[in-house]
């Protein structure tokens, strides 16, 4: 497939990045893109060579939101009628691999959600998130209103929802929205780095753990936890568990095989 609105690449033969590419537009997010997001994204997780993904914008942007101007006409009609954005804004949910969102500049509205569809943020020391969609009459329709209480907390996300200020990387680390802060110039880098460090752990042990963090905000703890449980069981079925232990015992550096 070709893309037109992303670009995409691989790292290593192991790590898949997908670089949001409407620089017009400061990458805002159109069905085209979203279209193109979503199969790079399950292209990536059906290779069976590719252990984790990127997903980045450019330093101005990761992305200023859905793009207003596909929207500005819009009816009631049109947004309920079509279920606008259920169609392809859900794709990087099934995504069973790890997805970073390596965060440089804006990160607002749709922009700031995608990066929290994603499974942890990484930001550029420029980066800046926001749900400013209150100021053009909406609300945040991805997510926003649902993601960004439970990473930081409902104070914040009611100041940032309600004033539209924007959170810098310093405060975003501060409040849990992001996993680390890095230099500008060394986003991808470092990144990269996260990225082929997953990539290298067993497969199976790294499907799990995303699930099972993820279950985290679908479910009370009780049933959390005994979701975690049922699945830590299930990695002594691997290959990959005996070889782990088997060479942390023998002080050797284990050959995982992704079974
Ligand atoms: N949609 C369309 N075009 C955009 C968007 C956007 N969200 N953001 C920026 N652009 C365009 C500008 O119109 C401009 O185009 P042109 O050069 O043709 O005039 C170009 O990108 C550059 O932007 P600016 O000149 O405004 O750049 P500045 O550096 O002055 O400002 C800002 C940068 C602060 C990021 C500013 O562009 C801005 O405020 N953008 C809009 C931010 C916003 O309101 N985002 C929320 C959008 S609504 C939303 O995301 C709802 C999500 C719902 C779920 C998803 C549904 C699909």
């Amino acid at each position: 497939m070709t893309y037109e609105a992303i670009e995409v690449r691989t790292e290593a033969g192991k790590v898949g990045i997908v670089t949001l590419n409407r620089p017009q537009a400061l990458n805002a997010l159109n069905d085209q893109l979203m279209d193109e997001l979503g199969a790079a994204l399950k292209a990536f997780d059906a290779d069976p060579a590719i252990g984790c993904m990127i997903v980045t914008g450019s330093a101005k942007a990761f992305a200023a939101g859905a793009d207003i101007s596909a929207m500005a006409k819009f009816t009631f009609k049109d947004s309920y009628g079509s279920d606008f954005i259920t169609r392809n804004w859900e794709t990087i949910r099934t995504i069973r691999k790890p997805v970073i969102a390596a965060v440089s500049g804006f990160a607002l509205g749709g922009g700031c959600e995608l990066a929290m569809m994603c499974d942890f943020i990484i930001a550029a020391d420029n980066a800046k998130f926001g749900q400013p969609e209150i100021k053009i009459g909406i609300i945040p329709g991805a997510g926003g209103t649902q993601r960004l209480p439970r990473a930081v907390g409902k104070s914040k996300a009611m100041d940032m929802a309600l004033t539209a200020r924007m959170m810098d990387a310093t405060e975003a680390e501060r409040s849990g929205l992001v996993s680390r802060v890095v230099a500008l110039d060394k986003l991808m880098e470092e990144s990269l780095a996260v990225a082929l460090t997953i990539a290298d752990m067993p497969r199976l042990a790294v499907l799990a753990a995303k699930e099972s963090v993820n279950r985290a905000f679908e479910s009370g703890l009780s049933d959390g936890v005994m979701f975690e449980r049922r699945l830590f069981h299930s990695m002594f079925a691997t290959h990959d568990q005996k070889e782990g232990m088997d060479a942390f015992l023998g002080k050797r550096k284990p050959a995982f095989k992704n079974e």
